[in-house]
């Protein structure tokens, strides 16, 4: 394509049918300049097929700035599965999937997202050898929020030095909206750093598994609460969107670092967090923990490499956030030009394009 591989859209968007499973899948591989295409599959009761194809081709390139960042050898793709997995979902569904990935030859790496499990990337495995997240009885990496709270904990601390000069936790009261499995693991880096938790979850099970396992955790009752709540840092770890026109005015914390995926409702959410002085640390930068976990199966899964990885998001916040103040853009802008650069200049040695 063009000179910046970063920006110069999809390389190949694969349709998938087999008739007698009712699989129908897409593929979107939107960058393989740093290496193939790794991001996970989403089985999801789309609309329609233009729901799922919008759907695949922005996922996809949100993994190619994602793996970019996290340093990986790889570029971004995406897969979705049209349906809902309850009706669908069956072992000959999910290996004439596998028969597809394994079709492109190494060109694009499957995960798990949402919809899709560790169990489901056993069977697709035996069909392809281009599936990572599989069980760790598998050779795989497991259950990848372990890193992605890991992650998400130190571009928190990039994030605290950033404002405070220091990236220590220890007394700032840091609002986890969202105890589920990256909450729960980022609540325990929290407390041993001694920080204050305040928390909140829908599920009666997570608040209890506060109460019982964290019983210095402050409960409560909504996300609302908790974002007028007297936090320093704001860490949605539930669902996407959580920066909107109705959390941002109400939002008393100085630093929103998060798990959550598409964390920024719409565009112009950016602006008004930098208006309040609000320092966002961009949520595809700090999430990438669970996608070098994977990742790292692709050379035999060892723990102690991936998070030495995942460690680096500490290094890659406090430089996004550094050019973001040098170039006068947020940080998400600041995260967008460093991915690209990296996507272009590697990319360009590699003379794939
Ligand atoms: P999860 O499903 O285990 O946990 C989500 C938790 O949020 C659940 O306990 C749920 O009850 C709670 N929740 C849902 N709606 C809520 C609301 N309105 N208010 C408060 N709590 C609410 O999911 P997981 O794996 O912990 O992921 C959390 C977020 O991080 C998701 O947005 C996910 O896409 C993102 N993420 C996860 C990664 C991983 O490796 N697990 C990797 C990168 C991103
Ligand atoms: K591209």
């Amino acid at each position: 394509s063009t000179d910046d591989p970063g920006s110069a859209g999809h390389e190949q968007v694969v349709f998938c049918q087999d008739r007698q499973s009712g699989l129908r899948a897409i593929i979107g591989i939107y960058s393989t300049a740093l290496g193939p295409a790794l991001g996970g599959t989403r089985f999801y009761p789309y609309a329609s097929e233009a729901a799922a194809l919008a759907d695949v081709l922005d996922l996809s390139r949100g993994m190619a700035y994602k793996n970019a960042l996290a340093g990986l050898d790889l570029g971004g793709g995406k897969a979705v599965i049209w349906g809902d997995p309850d009706q669908l979902k069956s072992e000959s569904l999910l290996r004439a999937y596998g028969r597809f990935v394994q079709s492109l030859g190494g060109r694009y790496y499957t995960a798990c997202d949402v919809g899709t499990f560790v169990a489901d990337m056993d069977v697709i495995a035996r069909e392809t050898r281009y599936v990572t997240g599989r069980s760790v009885e598998h050779g795989g990496a497991g259950d990848s929020s372990v890193l992605t709270a890991w992650g998400v904990f130190q571009g928190m601390r990039a994030a605290a030095e950033h404002v405070w000069g220091t990236p220590s936790l220890r007394g700032r009261r840091v609002g986890v909206a969202g105890l589920g499995k990256v909450g729960r693991h980022l609540t325990g880096h929290l407390v041993d750093d001694g920080a204050e938790v305040v928390a909140t979850d829908v599920d009666p099970r997570a608040l209890a598994w506060a109460r019982t396992n964290h019983p210095g955790v402050t409960l409560v009752d909504d996300t609302s609460a908790l974002v007028a709540a007297d936090i320093d840092v704001y860490a949605p770890c539930a669902l996407g969107g959580a920066l909107n026109d109705d959390t941002v005015p109400a939002l008393r914390a100085r630093v929103v670092a998060g798990a959550a995926n598409n964390q920024l409702a719409h565009p112009g959410i950016e602006k008004q967090l930098a208006d309040r002085g609000v320092l966002y640390a961009p949520d595809y930068v700090v999430n990438a923990g669970g996608v070098i976990q994977v990742a790292d199966e692709i050379e035999g899964f060892n723990f102690d490499r991936a998070k030495l990885r995942a460690t680096r998001i500490f290094d890659t916040t406090r430089q996004i956030l550094r050019l973001a103040d040098d170039e006068g853009v947020p940080p998400a802008v600041a995260a967008d030009r460093l991915a690209e650069r990296r996507m272009a200049e590697v990319g360009r040695l590699r003379a794939i394009h």
